[in-house]
């Protein structure tokens, strides 16, 4: 193939977010006059775009819009802002601020912990909005690169048990996180009051346009997939010799999302192009991000994340030129293997001694409500805990490297705070993205409908004698697939109110993708059809076949091999 891929899209119309990005003045747009405007509680125009560069998104209250809107008044605007914390972790000290911030400044008061190991504050008001920025930089966190076209969170396993392997990991996820940061001093002008410098502004890997779409990354040590790389535009897993991590197989182009009846967008599985030695890590994290900035659409938002470059130039091509551009060859990929992805709850000892606990966060919302208090709980352990916090993949938390001295005193708080009740190995497989009231673009209830929907297949599992075993089951209210539903073994997507599509099929370990089952079917429809393969499941798996597998064997659905062809066929 001829190397023309500059001209690929040449002559087609590039998307408004292009427009956008090249007026912005490197991310400054006219945020700080929208900031003074106090008519409305909103940005406006490519301000509303803007702000996502800076990890904050314009939402409003869905539940209140009908009601405003009879009422005549704006939508209930207020911002979601996402922290940037690469690998999950965190002093525990740090969050008696974050804590205090929720309760202070924030509509609902409540912390989410997402799938992407970070925390998101939800209903911030704009007059709001330095106020959080400054008392995430006073704890030595920021904002920046955790929304729109720029590579986001980074994930790394949450491994407290092989801390030392783990350690080198997480500051691998901090090295890219900082890498391929936006360089832009806009953050530090508009919500720090740092003066305006008036040197030019230069993104040397972003570029000034940015890159076409969000791009993902994570840092794997197998063989636990608890981040789910598959779904990441590119990963690092690491390879491990005398306790040390000597180099990374590099896989690319995951990615979850499509639009309902829309053929040409399809998930995808990351893709294995080859091993690299450490000493190239940030060449090769720096080469394959500014390909995807110079290769990828511009001109469709719906066929221009790194999976649509891959299918558009050929994985052989992006691999040669990746090569090209670093000056270096990849070797084979070095032998891996997954075993799990879920996150080991409890108490655990590292092998340095120290103690760490893993505690279940349903759909890592951390609240006080009637019957839990979460909130109050996690609150006090922060302010006995010398350690870190670790924020899971699977929107959980690890209270790490608890010293003996404190073990007795955070087991009282436990305890107290009935933080670890009984909970199913169901229920703590389990995740949905955030949905209504907050997202825009929900369809359905995820959040909100999980934690009565699986006690309902609880029961349904302790029917059939089958309390104890594990099944993924995620909800996610639309499919842009927050909720990582297409890498469950039951995932459910969001139609319309109250309606889903129904996948199964998928793995243990997340190397497949489900299969669509039945479309825009209600939540009682949905039960009945899962009461039935659970039946089945109970009465003719091989032994302890899980029910991924199983509903493949059986033929329920057919395996998704490739998903450009098999995902809609
Ligand atoms: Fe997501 C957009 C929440 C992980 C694919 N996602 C959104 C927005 C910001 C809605 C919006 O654009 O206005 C949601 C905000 C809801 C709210 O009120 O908080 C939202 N996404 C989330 C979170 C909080 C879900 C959760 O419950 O944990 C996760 C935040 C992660 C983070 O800390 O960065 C989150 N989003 C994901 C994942 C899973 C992952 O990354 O492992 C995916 C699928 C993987 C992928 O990228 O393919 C995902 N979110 C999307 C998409 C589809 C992107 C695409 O490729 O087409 C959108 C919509 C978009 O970008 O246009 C989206
Ligand atoms: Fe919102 Fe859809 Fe993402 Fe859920 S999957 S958080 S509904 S964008």
């Amino acid at each position: 193939m001829k190397n023309n891929h500059k001209n690929k899209f040449h002559g087609k119309k590039l998307t408004d977010a292009e427009r956008i990005k090249e007026n912005s003045n490197y991310l400054r747009g006219t945020i700080v006059d929208d900031l003074k405007n106090e008519i409305t509680n909103g940005f406006i125009g490519d301000n509303f775009s803007l702000i996502r560069f800076h990890g904050m998104y314009q939402q409003d209250d869905r539940d209140l819009r009908l009601e405003r809107h009879e009422q005549k008044l704006e939508p209930r605007h207020a911002m979601m802002l996402r922290c940037r914390l690469p690998g999950g972790v965190i002093e525990a000290k740090k969050w008696l601020k974050i804590d205090n911030f929720a309760n202070k400044y924030t509509l609902y008061k409540t912390i989410r912990l997402t799938n992407r190991q970070t925390f998101q504050f939800h209903g911030i008001l704009k007059k709001n909005l330095k106020n959080v920025h400054k008392m995430l930089r006073d704890i030595g966190l920021d904002s920046l690169g955790t929304a729109n076209d720029v590579n986001r969170n980074v994930l790394c396993t949450s491994n407290p048990l092989e801390s030392v392997i783990h350690q080198q990991a997480y500051e691998w996820s901090k090295k890219i996180s900082n890498l391929l940061l936006p360089r832009t001093k806009a953050y530090a002008e508009i919500w720090l009051d740092q003066k305006k410098i008036f040197t030019t502004d230069h993104e040397p890997i972003l570029g000034k346009t940015y890159l076409p779409r969000k791009f993902k990354t994570t840092v794997v040590v197998p063989p636990y997939n608890d981040v789910d790389l598959y779904a990441n535009d590119m990963n690092f897993i690491a390879i491990v010799e005398n306790e040390r991590i000597i180099g990374f197989n590099i896989l690319i182009g995951g990615g979850l999302s499509f639009i309902h009846g829309n053929k040409n967008t399809w998930p995808f599985l990351a893709q294995e192009i080859g091993y690299i030695p450490e000493k190239h890590t940030l060449l090769i994290a720096e080469v394959i991000v500014k390909i995807q900035r110079d290769w990828g659409n511009r001109t469709d938002r719906n066929n221009a994340k790194t999976r649509y470059t891959i299918n558009n130039f050929g994985l052989d091509l992006f691999k040669k030129e990746i090569e090209k551009r670093a000056g270096i060859s990849f070797e084979p990929i070095r032998y891996y293997n997954f075993i799990s992805r879920g996150d080991r709850f409890g108490w655990m000892q590292d092998i340095n001694h120290n103690w760490n606990l893993t505690l279940f966060v349903q759909n890592g919302r951390i609240s006080d409500n009637n019957d839990k208090l979460f909130k109050s709980g996690l609150l006090k352990i922060a302010s006995i805990h010398e350690g870190n916090f670790r924020i899971t993949s699977n929107q959980n938390i690890i209270i790490s490297e608890i010293s003996k001295k404190n073990k007795k005193r955070i087991e009282e708080v436990v305890k107290s705070y009935q933080l670890t009740h009984q909970i199913s190995n169901l229920r703590k497989n389990s995740m949905a993205c955030v949905s209504f009231p907050t997202c825009p673009l929900a369809m359905a209830e995820a959040e909100r409908m999980l934690s009565f929907f699986i006690t309902q297949l609880e029961n349904i599992m302790l029917k059939y004698g089958l309390e104890k075993e594990i099944i993924i089951l995620r909800v996610s209210g639309c499919p842009n697939n927050c909720g990582r539903s297409l890498l469950a073994e039951i995932g459910l997507i969001g139609k319309s109110i109250g309606r889903y599509n129904l996948y199964i099929g998928g793995n243990r370990t997340g190397t497949r993708i489900p299969k669509i089952y039945k479309e825009n079917i209600t939540e009682k429809e949905i039960l009945i059809h899962l009461k039935y393969l659970i039946k089945i499941w109970s009465k003719e798996r091989n032994k302890k076949e899980d029910f991924g597998d199983f509903v493949i064997r059986k033929n329920f659905v057919k395996e998704i091999v490739n998903p450009i062809y098999d995902f809609w066929g």
